[in-house]
């Protein structure tokens, strides 16, 4: 059976603040497998429809422009329950609601600048993988496996 995958986004903030090796370091130490990374500038369009639930909101377009402003790192991170416990390692939305020793307990304060984005199920994160990476993401084994799970 195909392991659970989720998309995880560095957002601009993340990137322009040098986050990058420590919240892949967080994902790496857990045990989980990196099956997709790329660095790019986000088109709009791409922006409007990875949240298209939200369009309806008032932050919306401030969001939008928040995604486009400088470069993302785009992740697909593989393993056991990785779309609930990437969100648990994530923090609430809010960052000042969030538990220290969560990624953006750990590095965020206002929701407008909450550093990572993760999957909120596992449906959602089959729908964003397809979009961000259309090309598919690498195939291949983490020998490791077999240390990390039963
Ligand atoms: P999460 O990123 O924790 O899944 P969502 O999906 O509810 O949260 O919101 C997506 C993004 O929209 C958040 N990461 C945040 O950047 C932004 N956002 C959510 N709520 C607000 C808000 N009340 N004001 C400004 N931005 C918000």
């Amino acid at each position: 059976m195909a392991m659970e995958q989720s998309y995880i986004m560095i957002k601009p903030d993340g990137v322009q603040r040098g986050l990058v090796g420590e919240i892949i370091k967080r994902f790496e130490q857990r045990g989980y497998a990196l099956k997709g990374l790329k660095i790019m500038n986000v088109q709009r369009h791409l922006a409007e429809k990875h949240y298209e639930d939200l369009s309806s909101k008032p932050f919306f377009p401030a969001l939008v422009d928040y995604i486009i402003s400088g470069p993302v790192v785009a992740m697909v991170w593989e393993g056991k329950g990785v779309v609930a416990t990437g969100r648990k390692m994530i923090g609430a939305t809010n960052p000042l609601a969030s538990e220290p020793g969560t990624i953006r307990g750990d590095f965020a304060i206002e929701v407008g600048r909450n550093v990572i984005h993760g999957s909120d199920s596992v449906e959602s994160a089959q729908r964003e993988i397809a979009l961000w990476f259309p090309e598919g993401v690498t195939e291949w084994t983490q020998v490791a496996k077999p240390w990390i799970y039963e």
